[in-house]
This record gives structure tokens, sequence and C-alpha cells, in this order.
């Protein structure tokens, strides 16, 4: 096995010392990080997120993987920063006005990231004025909304329509547990997705990545 299948290997299972060590292994053996990104990290997210999608590992397992390329992308970033290599695509992200429910959120941030976005992450009880803000300065592909409680759903629809009063070019995603395709088509976002693996996929398609 290379040094970068065992990078993916070791972060699929959720081994930070493994995926930290190995990713120094293979830096020091003269692998470009960028390389180590697109190799080792972007596959071992993309098979962790289709695992989650067919219920074959669980909230838990996908919080450890997610923790192990955190540790390997300590040792990336500022490599790439110095080289001059940043993420294609760029997305901001955040739980909407009144919800404070951050775990799914955070979890999709982190499978973008993997997914080798730059994520611009609001936190949670963001209202409308701020997501248009933070569009309007970061110039995002894709915003992210998330909603855990029916009450807050409605937030949902008023930070889609900040956005297109706005006139914004930028792609709208939504998702959390009361939300559907059905809410998604309602309030004229663009996508849905159900979970952070399919939240991937449709990051892509959104974004004209896949
Ligand atoms: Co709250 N809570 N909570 N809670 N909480 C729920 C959501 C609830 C269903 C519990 C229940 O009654 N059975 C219920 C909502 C009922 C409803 O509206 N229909 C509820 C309630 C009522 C409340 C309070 C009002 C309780 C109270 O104070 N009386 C209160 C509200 C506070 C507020 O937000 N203003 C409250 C508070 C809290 C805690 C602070 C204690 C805590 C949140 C901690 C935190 O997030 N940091 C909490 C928790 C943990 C839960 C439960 C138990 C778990 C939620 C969770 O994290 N799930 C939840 C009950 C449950 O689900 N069993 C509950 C795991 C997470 C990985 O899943 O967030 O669904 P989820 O994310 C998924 C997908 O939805 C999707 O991908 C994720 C990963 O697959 N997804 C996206 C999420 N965002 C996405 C965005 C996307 C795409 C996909 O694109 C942008």
């Amino acid at each position: 096995m290379t040094t970068l299948e065992q990078i993916a290997e070791a972060i699929a299972s959720g081994k930070s010392k493994d995926a930290r060590a190995l990713t120094q292994r293979a830096l020091d053996e003269g692998v470009p990080p960028g390389d180590i990104v697109d190799r080792a990290l972007v596959p071992a997210m993309a098979s962790v997120g289709d695992k989650f999608k067919r219920n074959e590992i669980f909230v838990p397992e996908m919080l450890i993987a997610a923790r192990a390329m955190k540790e390997s992308m300590i040792l990336l970033e500022p490599r790439l920063i110095a080289a001059g290599i940043t993420p294609k695509f760029t997305a901001v992200i955040g739980t909407v006005q009144g919800d404070l429910h951050d775990i799914g959120k955070n979890l999709v941030a982190t499978m973008w990231k993997g997914a080798n976005f730059r994520v611009i992450d609001l936190g949670t009880n963001v209202p409308p004025a701020k997501f248009v803000a933070a569009i309007q300065e970061h110039r995002p592909h894709l915003v992210g909304l998330s909603a855990l409680l029916t009450t807050t759903m409605p937030a949902i629809g008023e930070v889609v329509r900040a956005i297109r009063a706005a006139a914004l070019p930028v792609k709208i995603m939504v998702g959390g547990a009361p939300i559907s395709q059905q809410f998604c088509d309602e309030i004229g976002a663009d996508g849905y997705a159900q979970d952070a693996g399919s939240a991937v996929d449709k990051a892509q398609l959104l974004v004209g990545a896949a």
C-alpha cells in the first residue's frame, strides 16, 4: 500500500495519530501537499460520505473520520497556502436565525472541506443580513442553510428571499432534519441534501464540479 493509500485508510477509519504521522511521511517523501489532498483526503472523505449515505456507518464514525482529516489538514494547510494553492470553490454555511443546532451543519462543513471546498462557517443563529454580508464579502459559489427546528424553517425562506433580493449570484443549498425537497422547491432554493454525504454530491453538482 502506498503512503497516500495508507493516509486514506487512516482517515476513513478515524485514526487521527496515524493520519497525521502518515501525512508527515508523505511530505517527507516529497509528495506535494495538493496531491495528498486530492489523492488521499478527498477520496477518504468521499468514501466516508458514501458509507454514511448507505447507513453502513453512523454519526460517531463520521465525526472521528472528520477529526482524522483535520489532523492531516493541520500539516497541509500552511503548506497549501504558502504554495498559493487554494480550493477552486468557496462555500458559506450557517444555521439560520433562532436555531442553535450545529452538529449536522458542522458535519456538512467538514465534508465540504474534505471535498476541497473553502468553507466559511458563520455558526448558528445567523440572521439573513449576515448571510448576505458574508456572500458579498467572500463571493462564494455556494451557500448552505441548515435548520433543525420546524419553527426555524421559515427563517430559511427569509434568507433565500434576502439573497435573491440582493441579486447575488450564488447557489443555495438547504438541509436539516425537518427540511425536504418539497420545501426546497417551495422556497426557491437551488438544492436540498438529506445528509452530509449527499451534501457533497449536491454541492459539486450545483457548482458544476461533478
Ligand atoms: Co434540539 N431538538 N432543541 N437540541 N435536538 C431536536 C432537533 C428535536 C427533534 C428533539 C425532539 O423533540 N425530538 C426537537 C425539534 C422538534 C421540531 O422542531 N420538530 C428539538 C428541540 C425542540 C429543541 C429545543 C427547542 C428544546 C428546548 O429548549 N425546549 C432547543 C432549541 C434551541 C434552539 O435551537 N433555539 C433544542 C436544543 C438542543 C441542544 C442545544 C440541547 C442540542 C443541540 C446541540 C448542538 O447542535 N450543538 C440539541 C440536540 C442535540 C438535538 C437532537 C437530540 C440531535 C440533533 C443532532 O445533532 N442530530 C435532536 C433530536 C434528534 O435528532 N434525535 C433535537 C445529529 C445530526 C448529525 O443530524 O442535525 O439532522 P442533523 O444533520 C444531518 C442532516 O439533517 C443533514 O446532514 C446532517 C448529517 O447527516 N443536514 C444538512 C443538516 N444540515 C444540513 C445542511 C445541508 C445539507 C444537509 O445543506 C446546507
